[in-house]
């Protein structure tokens, strides 16, 4: 792997993964690579989490406080949780093991927007960062660096930590060289200029990461893969709400507001996101552009049948075929994808200047059109906000998706009161199940109730959704901008915990 460390001194730092995790101390604060499955720390990850069982069976267990860029892979979340290894872990993860240790209370989570990640280090809310500890593909001849297939928030823990641990990955294909857009945000309020991103394909960066190199304590060759879940052909579901979602652009089109080419997508993770992918590489739209966070399978067929121009992001989230499908064809996607650092994929500004159209999936919503997306009740965290709070926030267009049920039908995901509210009312305009899309857009909190309740719920959960609101409206402690009678806000939830079903029985 001799051609992938360029740089002599760099090169002599080269260790074992066990002997660069032997440099971190018990109660370290460690800034990680990764984003979804992609670019994260492969191999000191298992080796902290074997020291983790062997200074445990000494009585004196390791616990690191781990900031990464998002959710990561096994060998770093599913491991470190399992071990306990992990104290602290921020900003954001969707990791099995990790969540039930959550939710037993074995693992503090600081569930954060992405965008806002960097500057809450910088600022030091997480005290002193004392070891970066980041994935890349190369070290080029001046310690520059080549970002591997995730950029999250590698400047910020690299600028920042004050000890540097290097993870060359033989197994990232090199030809990433050149797709990365490296600028930094100054962290100073009152001192920023404007990002000068102005459109999708603007390049204002370096292709390459700089660090001190005199920070570099170890440097750790690796070969293992990235690992993201495949996608499942879409089922009928996922299709009929993509179709939804498909005629509500095609009505926009229609009435003059967006272009053929529509705004900017962003797209989140997972099953719905990519066929609504799929559904738009099927439809009437052309020369679309992505500004987004991850890279799907979706997003490299739209690329392949040249339906979208250009997608930024700051990670891919490909599945082990879109892999292979991508290093096959790298040199022409490396003209076409442009991945950049979470602090500037999700940035408020840029989002709102393109004018975004933000597509996520959500737990549940409430009748007046609040948004959870991280909390399922009674059992805790699920994934966390992610960047959805980021677009959601600031794109021109703000759709929320999901089936209108869960578990067979037992669980509504339209609900008089959701349980947490990760995006108010004032930020959503589509609510989209199976059944509809619910437009919000100009409408006051009981007009958007009659359309959530008609459109977006499921059928057999209207009634009792009509019941509530009614009764609300007549209840003598409820104003009438958004009637709720607090008693019975939760009645679903609570009616799910003790009977297992929300539905009262017949
Ligand atoms: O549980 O896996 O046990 O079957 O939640 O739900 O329907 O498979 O949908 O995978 O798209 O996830 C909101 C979690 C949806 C995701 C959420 C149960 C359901 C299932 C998953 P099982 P689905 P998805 C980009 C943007 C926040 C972050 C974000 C998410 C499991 O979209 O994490 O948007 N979003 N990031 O059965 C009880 C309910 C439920 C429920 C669903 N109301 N009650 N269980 N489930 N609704 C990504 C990044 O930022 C990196």
């Amino acid at each position: 792997m001799a051609d992938r460390i360029l740089h002599k001194g760099l090169k002599a730092k080269v260790m074992s993964a066990e002997a660069a995790a032997a440099l971190i101390p018990n109660g370290s604060t460690v800034g990680m690579s990764g984003f979804t499955g992609a670019g994260y720390p492969k191999a000191v990850p298992i080796a902290l989490s074997k020291r983790a069982i062997d200074d445990r069976l000494k009585g004196k267990p390791l616990k690191l406080n781990v900031l990464t860029g998002a959710s990561t892979g096994p060998e770093q979340d599913t491991i470190m949780s399992l071990t306990e290894a992990s104290r602290f872990r921020f900003p954001y993860q969707g990791d099995a093991v990790t969540r039930e240790k959550i939710n037993a209370g074995l693992i503090e989570y600081q569930d954060m927007h992405l965008s806002h990640a960097g500057t809450l280090v910088r600022y030091g809310y997480y005290g002193k960062v004392d070891f970066a500890l980041i994935e890349v593909t190369k070290i080029r001849e001046d310690g520059s660096l080549v970002c591997s297939s995730s950029c999250g928030a590698n400047n910020v823990y690299l600028e920042h930590a004050e000890k540097i641990i290097l993870e060359v990955n033989s197994w990232q294909d090199e030809r990433l060289e050149g797709m990365h857009d490296i600028i930094s945000v100054n962290p100073v309020h009152g001192e920023r200029v404007p990002i000068p991103i102005l459109a999708t394909d603007d390049r204002k960066g370096s292709p390459y990461q700089t660090i001190d190199v005199s920070k570099v304590v170890a440097v750790v060759e690796t070969t293992n893969p990235d690992r993201n879940a495949p996608f499942k052909a879409p089922e009928e579901i996922h299709k009929k709400i993509a179709q939804h979602i498909l005629d509500f652009f095609d009505g926009e089109v229609k009435a003059g507001r967006l272009a053929k080419h529509l705004n900017p997508l962003q797209s989140g993770v997972g099953n719905i996101a990519n066929a609504v992918l799929v559904g738009l590489n099927e439809g009437p739209f052309e020369n679309m552009t992505s500004y987004t966070e991850v890279i799907q399978d979706g997003m490299l067929d739209l690329l392949d049948s040249g339906k979208l121009r250009v997608a930024s992001a700051t990670a891919f989230s490909v599945s082990p075929e879109g892999q292979v499908r991508f290093n096959k064809n790298i040199d022409r996607y490396r003209k076409q994808i442009i991945l950049r650092p979470q602090e500037i994929s999700n940035n408020p500004e840029v989002i709102r200047r393109l004018g975004c159209i933000a597509m996520n999936g959500f737990v549940e919503a409430d009748i007046y059109g609040h948004v959870n997306s991280t909390h399922i009740a009674g059992k805790g965290i699920e994934n966390g906000i992610g960047g959805s709070g980021d677009f959601a926030r600031n794109s021109a267009y703000t759709i929320f998706m999901s089936p209108a049920t869960a578990k067979d039908g037992k669980i509504s995901a339209i609900v008089p009161f959701a349980t947490h509210i990760d995006h108010t009312e004032h930020d959503v305009h589509g609510i989209v199940t199976e059944y509809g899309f619910a437009d919000l857009r100009g409408r006051s909190p009981k007009e958007k109730a009659k359309e959530i309740i008609e459109k977006a719920a499921a059928p057999e959960y209207r009634p009792i959704l009509w019941d509530y609101m009614k009764r609300a409206m007549k209840s003598p402690s409820a104003g009438l901008q958004s009637p709720h009678m607090f008693h019975e806000a939760f009645a679903f939830h609570t009616r799910y915990l003790q009977t297992g079903d929300m539905r009262p029985k017949k």
